[in-house]
């Protein structure tokens, strides 16, 4: 008698918790994307897509002035990281998400997901080369 009693508040415990964290998941909605470009370089743009845990195409050549613009399948959270920190690291959350960065100076570039790789060299890794 007294064993179902227990049972019987510990099942409405686990209902409360268990609603309590689907109002939580629910409610974390969107933060609002907004980080489309404005459109202010002049040079040519090139995408670099997060797919999966790679890059596509892991590596891009472009003139010095263009843009490569950085987006994302949404599938997993992903960020862009340059080797040298001189730009990035920008969070791509979403597949609404986009990082763009103009290179002025010829060169070789190398970037990161810092999420799915711990180095520069193997994981989700590209390299933009500046002609
Ligand atoms: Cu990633």
């Amino acid at each position: 008698m007294i064993g179902k009693k227990v049972r019987a508040s510990l099942l409405t415990v686990l209902v409360a918790v268990a609603g309590g964290a689907l109002a939580v998941a629910c409610s974390g909605g969107d933060s609002g994307g907004g980080t489309d470009p404005t459109g202010t370089g002049n040079g040519n743009v090139t995408v670099v897509r997060a797919s999966g845990t790679s890059w596509s195409p892991a590596s891009v050549t472009i003139k010095a002035g263009d843009k490569v613009r950085w987006t994302s399948d949404g599938a997993l959270p992903h960020n862009v990281e340059s080797e040298t920190g001189a730009w990035g690291l920008a969070s791509l959350p979403a597949a609404t998400s986009t990082f763009e960065q103009t290179f002025n100076t010829p060169g070789t570039y190398r970037f990161r997901c810092n999420f799915h790789s711990s180095n520069f060299t193997t994981g989700m890794v590209g390299v933009v080369t500046v002609q």
